[in-house]
């Protein structure tokens, strides 16, 4: 059936400046991943426009001159959507709303972003955190949304109603944060029990880390079978998934997918996706996935790096998933250069499972340390004793001796320091 109600299509004008020396992405690299995030949020892309200048003018972003263009090629194309490559003040955004006119909606990076979180967002700490991420950048804005309603209204004689106004609406933006605030903290808690249930296991954790779109999501499918959804889209994932997972070697891991990174990543996105991305920050190893085939592949590990130091979670041991390797072509030289940069990297095809196999032995090598080789013997009536050793270790020989279980077995190093006293021998 046809909804009346639905919103017109987006029809956009992508928007950057080129600033020399500023950046070291160029402005196409730039527009072209500003083109896909419009796309990963369902806009058509029509065209996209720069401007050359050291700084953004302060009261517009792009030059007024610049910004009285833009419009007419609204006007011209029919965009009704504009969007701006980097975050515009709330002033800005204002004034530029004023250039264009109603009927064409100003949209910059963030709540670019903040819209695919909030279309992808499916589990309930998912929502929280992106309505939380949506309100507490409106903030601001909504200030700056009422003094230019008093203004339009004639100025200074409207301004009381228009701040009594102001002040309710922003009494309740903020009641409505601090809501979401505890509702999010009463999800963590829970989450908090059901992980400290895992690491009672004592399961060392990895996590798939990376740029978006780098196939951390493909490579966690093809390791394990999980399902999560794989997708030519930026964020198709956004909530974490966590599967058991046992190494050739018989090591059992926790491995996670999660959300991906993105240079300028919103600072309230990462703030409020905090507790997604502690379950990377308490990872015992991290798997970096990059995805050599991209032209800005130094660029995504540089972000990844950022994003890891906002979370605090830099220096972690880390294995580097060189990602892709079947769209280099003959040309091995890309590859060859970024092996020489990470010497613990891994060439791999996630999608075509090449080199996984290698990629699992690494992982086995990083963890080794933190297993040891251990004879136990066990009164046969501790069976939830016996049980936790099945659990968490590979028991490589089971006898019986009168009373006593004897088990040769593999086990997580903190494990054999809980159960010394039935340790007879260890490696
Ligand atoms: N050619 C090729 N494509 C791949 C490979 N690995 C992943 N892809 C493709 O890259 C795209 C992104 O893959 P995902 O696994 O969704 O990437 P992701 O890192 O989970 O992305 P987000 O969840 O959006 O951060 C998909 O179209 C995959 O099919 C690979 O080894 N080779
Ligand atoms: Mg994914």
């Amino acid at each position: 059936m046809y909804d009346t109600q639905a919103p017109p299509p987006e029809h956009a004008l992508l928007i950057g400046l080129e600033r020399p020396g500023y950046d070291r992405w160029a402005i196409e690299d730039s527009l072209e991943e500003l083109r896909e995030l419009a796309e990963s949020a369902g806009a058509t892309v029509l065209d996209s426009v720069t401007q050359r200048r050291d700084t953004p003018s302060a009261p517009t972003f792009v030059g007024t001159g610049k910004a009285a263009e833009i419009a007419a090629q609204c006007a011209a194309t029919g965009a009704n959507t504009v969007i701006f490559d980097d975050d515009l003040t709330p002033a800005q955004g204002r004034n530029l709303m004023d250039i264009f006119g109603k009927d064409v909606k100003v949209i910059d990076r963030t709540e670019l972003i903040l819209d695919i979180f909030a279309q992808r967002a499916r589990t309930r700490e998912g929502k929280l955190q992106v309505e939380l991420a949506q309100l507490e950048y409106m903030l601001p804005r909504l200030t700056g949304l009422w003094t230019h309603l008093s203004r339009q209204r004639g100025g200074m004689g409207c301004r009381g109603p228009g701040e009594t106004q102001l002040e309710v609406d922003r009494r309740r933006v903020q009641e409505k944060i601090k809501r979401l605030q505890d509702q999010l903290e009463e999800v963590r808690k829970n989450r908090r029990i059901e992980r400290s249930g895992r690491s009672k296991l004592h399961w060392p954790s990895v996590s798939i880390i990376g740029y978006t779109n780098s196939g951390k999501s493909t490579l966690m499918n093809k390791l394990t079978n999980a399902g999560v959804l794989a997708e030519d889209k930026l964020f198709a994932t956004l909530d974490p998934t966590t599967r058991k997972f046992r190494l050739p070697n018989n090591q059992n891991i926790l491995l996670s997918d999660t959300v991906g990174f993105l240079r300028k990543l919103p600072h309230h996105l990462v703030e409020s996706f905090k507790a997604t991305l502690e379950e990377t920050a308490e990872a015992d190893l991290l798997l970096h996935v990059v995805d050599v085939s991209h032209p800005q592949a130094h660029e995504q590990i540089k972000a990844v790096g950022v994003v890891l130091e906002e979370i605090e979670c830099v220096g972690k041991p880390t294995i580097v998933a060189l990602n892709k390797i079947d769209r280099l072509g003959d040309d091995q030289s890309i590859l060859e250069k970024f092996q020489r940069e990470f010497p613990h990297s891994v060439p791999i095809s996630a999608r075509h499972g090449t080199n996984l196999d290698q990629l699992q032995d690494e992982i086995g090598n990083q963890l080794r340390a933190r297993r040891v080789d251990v004879t136990l013997s066990i009164p046969a009536d501790k069976a939830p004793t016996i049980a936790l050793v099945y659990r968490s270790g590979y028991v490589t020989a089971r006898e019986h001796d009168g009373a006593q279980v004897i088990l040769r077995a593999q086990i997580p190093k903190v494990l054999a320091g809980e159960l010394k006293p039935y340790v007879v021998e260890e490696e």
